[in-house]
């Protein structure tokens, strides 16, 4: 073969050739051919310490930079721990491609080593799910994939490549080569009869609510929410929390959820984050109209809703989002009055907030160790902020704001904001990128820091430390009384010497008036850094403003 290319080729090709030059991978012996093959080409080839921080990874880069996200691990085990990372992509509606090295075909079902049924067992957690069959179609293949995690409601795709297809040689040939087309995601309009219907209820209602899901969550997606509501008058707000109703970033919203008489599900899952919209969360009188890219979660809202659903219709968010601004003009606007309702419930924390202290000790409460970070992200207006979860995360998630800011997200996962952080720093290369999480949560990645100073990617991790697996702690304190909490203490342990001696930056604080100054000097000194701070055992807040 004059021009062989091995199968490996043609997939380091394809993936430059498409832009989809940043891979975030772990090493392993299936997919080395990959690692030969990306010499000499476009790819960047971003080699972390855990596979499923190479999830995360992809995950925050398609959130950051709204291209596919590209993650490559090894088969069996490598596959394995990427999968569970899978949940948090599918959740928050990001999309990306798993590319799993893969016993040989030819080996399969004769004890291969690291045999294992890989696509079944990414398959819940994936939109599709499949085992590459040749170096002649794999071009193909990643185009499906690419296009299937692009399209509709975004999302993880996973894709297997047998290590024999990936050594396979085969002649250069056009037929290799898919076409930009190829991996340009499926459009599926709004119609405008269903648009027309929607703004015709939209304006007739008196307390209309549009609600949009994890996909308009993004940056533009939000300045598209924003857009909408200008033009509708209706308040348009997206809902990427696991807390629902609840969550704690959208202030007293559940007060005027409550109010609602007609609620517009934009691509917004009708689920439990809705409380599966019943009384009294959602007035039994309320209608609801549901535009979604998928056929079954308009039938479940159906099922769910009989005739108070009034309009459905299979549409992509940004499009559906789009034919609604452009046919709100010259229409009726939704009444001003409800719009300042619903924004004043979701502007709306306690007073008390503002000026509260701790007890001192050297332990800062949750809101002081907020309201800091808060007056760093001010001054850094172009900062990316990374929030995970447990009590700390639904803290901070409260009372920080950036423009540009990703959360673990309705998988309700904790783990992914140091990988989250170090993704966002590539995609961002000159922004402050300030990653909020808890003690816990901190121990998942840790290595990843690692993985910042090697490739010179500083970001800050700020550590609410309150040696606590704090969320389940007060499950236990709430549901089964304060003598028999147990199992949830962690020690109050010196994550910034971790940070230190990998290579990065360390600081502890133990006192409000520290952690300003800290911060500054944790982005000033240009390395991955964790800003450990100790805090009280709070627990999170639910923003009521009637009790
Ligand atoms: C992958 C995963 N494992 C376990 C949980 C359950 N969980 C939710 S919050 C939490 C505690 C988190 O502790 P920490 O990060 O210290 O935050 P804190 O609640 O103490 O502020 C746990 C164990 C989860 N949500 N996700
Ligand atoms: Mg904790």
């Amino acid at each position: 073969m004059a021009n062989a290319l091995r199968g490996a080729d043609v997939l380091a090709r394809t993936l430059e050739r498409a832009g989809l030059t940043t891979v975030f991978t772990l090493s392993g012996n299936h997919i080395m051919a990959v690692f030969d093959a990306a010499l000499g080409t476009g790819l960047r080839l971003i080699h972390v310490r855990h596979e499923g921080a190479a999830v995360h990874m992809a995950d925050a880069w398609a959130r950051l930079t709204g291209q596919c996200g590209i993650a490559m691990v090894t088969g069996g085990p490598g596959h394995a721990n990427a999968v569970g990372a899978l949940v948090t992509a599918q959740a928050a509606e990001s999309p990306l491609v798993l590319l799993s090295g893969h016993a040989a075909t030819a080996e399969l079902g004769r004890g291969a080593f690291q045999e294992l049924r890989q696509a079944d067992m990414a398959a819940p957690a994936t939109k599709a799910s499949w085992t590459a069959r040749s170096a002649a179609e794999l071009g193909q293949d990643l185009a499906r994939a690419v296009r299937i995690a692009t399209s509709g409601r975004p999302g993880p795709v996973h894709l297997s490549l047998p290590s024999d297809v990936l050594d396979e040689l085969v002649d250069d040939d056009p037929s290799l080569w898919p076409q930009p087309a190829e991996f340009s995601p499926d459009a599926q309009p709004l119609p405008a009869a269903a648009a027309e219907a929607a703004l015709t209820a939209l304006t007739a209602a008196e307390r209309p609510l549009i609600l949009a899901g994890p996909a308009l969550c993004t940056a533009p997606g939000r300045s598209l929410l924003a857009r909408l509501e200008a033009a509708t008058g209706a308040p348009a707000i997206g809902m990427e929390s696991p807390r629902g109703l609840n969550d704690p970033a959208l202030g007293a919203f559940a007060e005027t959820v409550a109010r609602a008489d007609l609620i517009l599900l934009l691509a917004k899952p009708h689920d439990f984050t809705l409380r599966f919209a019943e009384p009294p969360f959602v007035d039994a009188a309320c209608r609801l109209i549901v535009f979604d890219p998928d056929p079954a979660l308009i039938e479940r809202a159906a099922r769910e809703k009989g005739a108070r659903l009034i309009h459905r219709a299979v549409a992509d968010p940004a499009a559906a989002a789009e034919t609604l601004i452009a046919r709100s003009a010259g229409k009726r606007r939704a009444p001003e009055g409800w719009r300042g309702e619903v924004e004043a419930a979701l502007r709306y924390r306690p007073e008390a907030w503002r000026t509260l202290e701790g007890a001192g000790g050297g332990r800062l409460h949750p809101i002081e160790m907020c309201r800091a970070i808060a007056a760093v992200l001010e001054k850094h207006p172009d900062a990316v902020l990374v929030c995970d979860g447990g009590e700390i995360g639904q803290w901070a998630q409260s009372l920080l704001n950036a423009r540009r800011r990703i959360i673990n997200g309705v998988a309700g996962s904790i783990g992914a904001a140091l990988p989250f952080a170090v993704a966002a720093r590539l995609a961002e290369p000159n922004a402050p990128v300030i990653a909020v999480m808890g003690d816990g949560t901190f121990g998942f990645h840790m290595a990843e820091i690692d993985t910042g100073v090697r490739l010179g990617l500083p970001f800050v991790a700020v550590v609410g430390n309150d040696a606590t697996w704090n969320a389940e702690y007060q499950i236990q304190l709430r549901q089964y009384g304060p003598n028999r909490t147990h199992g949830c203490e962690l020690l109050p342990s010196r994550y910034d010497l971790v940070a230190a001696a990998l290579g990065g930056h360390g600081a502890l604080v133990t006192a409000a008036r520290e952690l300003g100054p800290a911060l500054e000097r944790a982005i000033a000194s240009g390395k991955p850094a964790c800003v450990n701070v100790m805090i009280e055992r709070a627990a999170a807040p639910v923003v009521r403003r009637h009790r």
